[in-house]
C-alpha cells in the first residue's frame, strides 16, 4: 500500500521515462521498429524495472493510466522520430490485462492516435498470453477493435503459454514474438532447436511477423538468420536505449 502511494505520486509528477528497444530486420540489420519499455525514476535518480512495480500498479488499477501515459509518450516521440527521419520505423507498446480490458481502452488508443498523428499501422499492441486467458470475450473484442483502426497486434512471450496456438486460432495475430527461452537454449537442446524452427515456420505459413527476442550472441543471431527467421529483439542487436539514443540511432533530431 506504501508502494500504491508512491507509484500514484509517480505518475502525477511525472517521475516515469520510457525506454526503447530496437527490433532489427535479420536480413538487413536495419531498425525496422523499436519498443516502448517503461521505467520508474525514483527522487534519488535510480531507475526501478517493471518487474517491481507493474504488478501493485495492475492491482490497483494505477495501470490504467500509466499505461495512457506510455502509450501517449510513445506514440508522440515516434510520430517525430517518423517525420524528421522519414523512416517507416514502427512502435510497439506492451499493454497489460487490466488495461485491454478496461473500458475506455480502445477509444484512449483511438485518441492518442489522432493527438499524435501516428499512422495506425505504425503501432504494435503487444499482449501477452495472460491477457488473453483472464477474460477472452472482452479481450478478443477490445483488440479486433483494435485492429480494425489498422494497429497491429504481437503476442509476446510466445511458446511459453499453456495455450499459444490456440490465440492464433481466436484472434487475428500480426506478430508473435518468440519467447527469449527458446533463443538461449537454441543447439544446447535439440527440442528447442526443433520448436524454434517450428514456429518460425510456423509465422511463414500463417503470414504473421516472426521476432525472435533476447538474441545475446552471435552464434545465436547466426542460426536464427539460417532458421530464416525475419525480425529479432535483444542486447546484441539493440539494448533499451533513451530518446536521445534512439534520436542518435536512427538520425532525427528534436
Ligand atoms: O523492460 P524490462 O525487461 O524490464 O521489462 C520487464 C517486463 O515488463 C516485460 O514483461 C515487459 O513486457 C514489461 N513491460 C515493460 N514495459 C512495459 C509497459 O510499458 N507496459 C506494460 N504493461 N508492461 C511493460
Ligand atoms: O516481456 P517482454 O518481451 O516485453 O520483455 C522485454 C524485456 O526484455 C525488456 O525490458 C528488456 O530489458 C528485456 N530484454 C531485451 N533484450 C534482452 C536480452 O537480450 N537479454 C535479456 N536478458 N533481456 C532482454
Ligand atoms: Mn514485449
Ligand atoms: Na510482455
Amino acid at each position: 500500500l506504501e508502494l500504491q502511494t508512491e507509484l500514484r505520486q509517480a505518475l502525477a509528477e511525472h517521475a516515469f521515462v520510457l525506454e526503447y528497444q530496437p527490433v532489427v530486420s535479420l536480413e538487413t540489420s536495419q531498425v525496422t521498429a523499436v519498443e516502448a519499455l517503461v521505467r520508474w525514476r525514483r527522487a534519488d535518480g535510480s531507475l526501478v524495472p517493471p518487474e517491481e512495480f507493474l504488478g501493485p500498479a495492475e492491482e490497483s488499477g494505477l495501470i490504467v493510466p500509466l499505461g495512457e501515459w506510455i502509450l501517449r509518450e510513445a506514440c508522440q516521440k515516434v510520430a517525430v522520430w517518423r517525420a524528421t527521419t522519414g523512416l517507416d520505423i514502427g512502435l510497439s507498446v506492451n499493454v497489460s490485462a487490466r488495461q485491454v480490458l478496461s473500458a475506455g481502452f480502445v477509444q484512449s488508443v483511438e485518441e492518442v492516435l489522432a493527438e499524435s498523428g501516428l499512422n495506425a499501422e505504425a503501432l504494435t499492441v503487444e499482449v501477452d498470453e495472460e491477457v488473453l486467458l483472464e477474460n477472452p470475450v472482452v479481450a478478443a473484442e477490445h483488440l479486433t477493435k483494435l485492429r480494425e483502426l489498422g494497429v497491429r497486434l504481437a503476442v509476446d512471450d510466445f511458446g511459453m503459454g499453456h495455450a499459444s496456438l490456440s490465440h492464433l486460432r481466436r484472434l487475428r495475430v500480426d506478430e508473435i514474438k518468440i519467447d527469449p527461452s527458446f533463443v538461449r537454449d537454441l543447439d544446447a537442446d535439440e527440442t528447442v532447436t526443433l520448436l524454434t524452427r517450428t514456429l518460425i515456420r510456423l509465422g511463414q505459413d500463417l503470414g504473421v511477423q516472426v521476432v525472435a527476442e533476447g538474441i545475446e550472441h552471435p552464434w545465436q543471431l547466426r542460426r536464427l538468420r539460417e532458421m530464416g527467421c525475419a525480425y529479432g529483439q535483444g542486447f546484441l542487436v539493440g539494448r533499451p536505449m533513451d530518446a536521445a539514443g534512439v534520436e542518435a540511432l536512427v538520425g532525427g533530431e528534436t
